[in-house]
């Protein structure tokens, strides 16, 4: 059983030395002991990039060193976890279902979603990634072109959570509300939020995304077509 608390310590030192060695080493490591890949992810990777925008926050560290911490991680997604979930967990030959990803509007944060993007992959669903900075427009236009069951909105920004209603209200303007099951996720998005602009679903973790995105599927196959 993994020690999290350590690990987190060792990984945020790491990150805070700017020791990329340091900090794949460590991840080789925990998984060669038995963590999983999303465990890893999950309980030690987020807790460590939090304490790290804590830290932003306060002024203990600056810009400069979250953009290195956060190319670290990439590099620690890349090199060592993405490579490992995927040999781990074959790809399901039918699909599960189709889901369009997206950061809203303003928001250049992806590796939250991206984890997102590879466990449902690695779950057997279909994924469109427009990636960041996505306008309401772009979200809606691409749900149609590529005909997804369902769209799935992250933000990490406050500033950018009023482009997740622009959203959800150019989709009921359109006719297309009840078309597609709308998700949200990130750091910003909160419960009350998520009711307020009536979305379908939150989800917290990238697992909790894969398992509202099967239960949505679950749902829609039960209904008469
Ligand atoms: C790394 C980082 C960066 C990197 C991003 C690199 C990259 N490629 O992503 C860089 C350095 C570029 C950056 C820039 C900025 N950042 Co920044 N950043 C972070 C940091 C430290 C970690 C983010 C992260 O990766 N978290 C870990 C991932 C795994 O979490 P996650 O994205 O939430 O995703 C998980 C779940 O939410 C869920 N999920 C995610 N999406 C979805 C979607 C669905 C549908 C579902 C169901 C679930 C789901 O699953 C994921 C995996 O489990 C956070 C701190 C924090 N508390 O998160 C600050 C933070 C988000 N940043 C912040 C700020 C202020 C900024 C800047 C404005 C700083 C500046 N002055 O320029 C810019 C904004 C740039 C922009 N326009 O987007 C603030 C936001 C404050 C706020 N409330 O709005 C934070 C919270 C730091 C802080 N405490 O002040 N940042």
């Amino acid at each position: 059983m993994a020690d999290w608390n350590q690990l987190q310590n060792e990984l945020l030192e790491a990150l805070l030395n700017e020791d990329e060695d340091a900090a794949l080493s460590l991840a080789r490591q925990a998984l060669a002991e038995g963590a999983t890949p999303t465990e890893f992810f999950t309980d030690c990777i987020t807790p460590a990039l939090v304490e790290i925008g804590n830290r932003f926050e306060s002024l203990d560290i600056y810009l400069p060193e979250m953009v290195v911490a956060a190319e670290i991680v990439q590099h620690m997604n890349d090199e060592v976890i993405q490579p490992q979930i995927t040999a781990a967990q074959a790809s399901q030959a039918a699909s599960q279902g189709k889901v369009l990803l997206a950061m809203a509007q303003g928001d250049l944060h992806d590796i939250g979603k991206n984890m997102v993007a590879l466990l449902l992959r690695v779950n057997g669903f279909e994924v469109v990634d427009l990636g960041i900075n996505v306008p309401p427009q772009d979200i809606v236009a691409g749900a149609e072109r590529e005909q997804v069951d369902i769209i799935g909105m992250s933000s990490l920004l406050t500033t950018c959570l009023p482009y997740m209603k622009d959203t959800m209200d150019m989709l009921q303007a359109k006719g297309l509300r009840d078309k597609y099951a709308v998700i949200v996720g990130g750091a910003a998005s909160t419960p009350e939020f998520s009711a307020r602009i009536g979305v379908d679903a939150q989800g917290h973790t990238a697992a909790e995304a894969v398992r509202i995105c099967r239960s949505i599927m679950a749902g829609r196959r039960q209904q008469p077509a």
